[in-house]
């Protein structure tokens, strides 16, 4: 399924989630933000889906809030961010396929925060994050004030957030805000065959991983540990457990994508 803004296409497991309002550095309408929750939750639904990756068209990834989009709302601002934003990083959050966030170029306001909601974040060389709200005199929301603390440490991302700087590629990924840089002109391919690798993995794992992992964000060792006691069990209860142990003592690759 394609709408106008969101572009979907899937290769080799692979769905790629394309915001498509180019012209606006893919700032986000009402439209463009149910449409992608929308597309996830299919994809996740989707047992020919393995890994999603959500990018921008044109040169930018997402500019966050569309402001041409705002003035004359029946709406508050608390009512807006739970009707679109907040369903939208829950969903990604909550996924059970890994979601890698391919930042193509400039990721501002909640754009931010959807460049660092993915379990993977790549950036194009171009590509470049401002927590920019305070420019408006907003807050940051959709969930930078979680992410962001968690990578950087709380003083430097006060400061990104006062003083809505640019942060550019190289400065990302020294702060931790990606995986991996590459550059523009073979970005797409270069995201497209990391999602393949990722999509190779073994899927029932990854989600069991990303629930633990997530989990543990905000628990306690003791809480951590008997998740991962549960969890194992569910691992080792599956075949690709099997397949990985069958697959080690062959001295052959494991192979992880079959019909289930
Ligand atoms: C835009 C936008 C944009 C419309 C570029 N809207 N057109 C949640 C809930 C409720 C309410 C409010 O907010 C939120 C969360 C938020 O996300 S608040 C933050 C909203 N976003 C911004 O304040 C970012 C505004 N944009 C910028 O600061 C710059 O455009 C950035 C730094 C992103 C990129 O700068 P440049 O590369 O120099 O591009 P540009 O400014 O020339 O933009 C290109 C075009 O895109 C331009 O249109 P035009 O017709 O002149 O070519 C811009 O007007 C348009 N555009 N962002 N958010």
């Amino acid at each position: 399924m394609t709408s106008d803004v969101i572009l979907v296409d899937t290769r080799a497991g692979v769905r790629t989630l394309t915001l498509n309002r180019a012209d606006r550095l893919n700032a986000a309408n009402d439209a463009l933000l149910l449409a992608l929750t929308e597309e996830l939750k299919a994809a996740d639904a989707d047992s020919g889906v393995r890994v999603v990756v959500i990018t921008g068209a044109g040169r930018g990834f997402c500019a966050g809030q569309d402001l041409g989009d705002v003035s004359g709302r029946d709406m508050t601002f608390t009512e807006h961010l739970n009707r679109t934003y907040n369903p939208l990083i829950r969903t990604i959050r909550g996924l059970g396929k890994p979601v890698v966030t391919a930042v193509n170029g400039v990721a501002a306001g909640a754009g931010a925060s959807l460049a660092l909601s993915g379990d993977i974040r790549l950036w194009a060389q171009s590509a470049s994050l401002i927590e920019v709200f305070s420019n408006i005199a907003l807050v940051p929301d959709s969930g930078s004030t979680w992410f962001l603390p968690r990578l950087v440490g709380y003083h430097r991302a006060f400061e990104l957030m006062a003083l809505a700087e640019r942060v550019n590629a190289e400065e990302g990924q020294r702060l931790g805000l990606c995986e991996h840089v590459y550059p523009d002109e073979t970005f797409r391919e270069d995201v497209q065959a990391y999602a393949e690798r990722l999509a190779a993995r073994p899927a029932h794992t990854l989600k069991l991983t990303k629930q633990a992992l997530n989990a543990a964000m905000t628990s306690t060792l003791d809480e951590a540990l008997d998740q991962e006691a549960a969890l194992q069990q569910l691992a080792g209860d599956h075949w690709e457990h099997e397949e990985g142990v069958t697959a080690f003592k062959a001295r052959r690759a494991p192979v992880f994508v079959r019909e289930e």
